[in-house]
């Protein structure tokens, strides 16, 4: 969370081990949902696939490998297949994974035929894309396509959207007027902000000087006008990109991140029960 200690009273807990034992004993209590399915959505290169990653890295507490994240920040390179990722708990046969999974979107940039049109955004918010689906930038999805999935689970649904974006650039692509945003309102929203150590010389130096950091606070301000998402659900982070080894500073704000993110999402779950099936 982006909370400055100066100012506000911190209901952040930067323990990294709490954390961490948080994260890692989360299963949601609603027995309808196995997973807590997080969306994020931000432009390409503003660290969705590196955030995955280091949540990994993190949980696992080792480096993982870096399979999600491109190596350059082209249009061309991002994928446009909507692909849950799911991170392995454990060593044991079968396979288990943490019960909260993951998807990434990029918005349609404005003048461009590259991203996910707001309609998908959507649709998959609602649970409405299948698994593997390619989005068409010129076109949404039909209820033709068997890319279309008529009846969403508990499990296909979004129950977080998490809002990614770059301390180092202004690219957001979030479109804000238009109806995905008021329709995803039932839908909780929180924000992260990568690179925080390429926008910052402070903060590269010693990442401890996160909260500290004016530059920063005025890069997240600005966005926090932009998207209306309150300064305290955005959450600074540093992915892991040229590391070799696990760094406790990276791991906490990750992984404090990750709290929040389970927190809102399963909140969203817990509703979920009283509510009707595909509301
Ligand atoms: N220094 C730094 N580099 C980052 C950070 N997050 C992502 N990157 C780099 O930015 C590039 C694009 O990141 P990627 O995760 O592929 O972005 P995506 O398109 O949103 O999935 C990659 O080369 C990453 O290594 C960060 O927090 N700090
Ligand atoms: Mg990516």
């Amino acid at each position: 969370m982006f909370v400055f200690q100066s100012k506000v009273t911190c209901i952040i807990n930067r323990d990294k081990q709490r954390d961490l034992q948080y994260v890692q004993e989360y299963k949601p209590e609603n027995g309808n949902v196995s997973h807590l399915r997080v969306l994020l959505y931000g432009p390409v290169g503003a660290g969705k696939s590196s955030f995955i990653n280091s949540v990994s890295n993190v949980l696992r507490g080792r480096m993982t490998i870096p399979t999600l994240a491109s190596a350059t920040t082209s249009n061309t390179s991002f994928t446009r297949r909507y692909e849950t990722f799911k991170i392995r708990k454990g060593k044991g046969n079968p396979k288990t994974f943490y019960p909260f999974v993951f998807n990434d979107v990029m918005g349609l940039e404005e003048g461009s035929d590259s991203g996910v049109r707001a309609e998908d955004i959507k649709l998959a918010m609602k649970g409405g894309v299948r698994e593997g689906y390619k989005f068409n930038p010129l076109s949404p999805l039909s209820e033709r396509d068997p890319g279309y999935n008529p009846t969403p689970s508990p499990d296909d649904r979004v129950h977080i959207l998490v809002c990614v974006f770059s301390a180092n650039s202004f690219s957001c692509c979030l479109p804000e007027n238009s109806d995905w945003v008021s329709v995803s309102a039932a839908i909780p929203q929180m924000a992260i902000v990568t690179n925080i150590d390429a926008a910052c010389a402070e903060i590269e130096k010693d990442l401890k000087n996160v909260y500290m950091s004016k530059h920063l606070k005025k890069k997240v301000s600005v966005r926090h006008s932009a998207v209306g998402i309150p300064m305290n659900c955005i959450c600074p982070v540093k992915n892991y990109s040229q590391e070799i080894q696990i760094n406790d500073e990276v791991d906490s704000l990750i992984v404090s991140a990750l709290r929040l993110i389970i927190d809102f999402g399963d909140d969203f779950i817990d509703n979920m029960q009283t509510s009707p099936a595909g509301q």
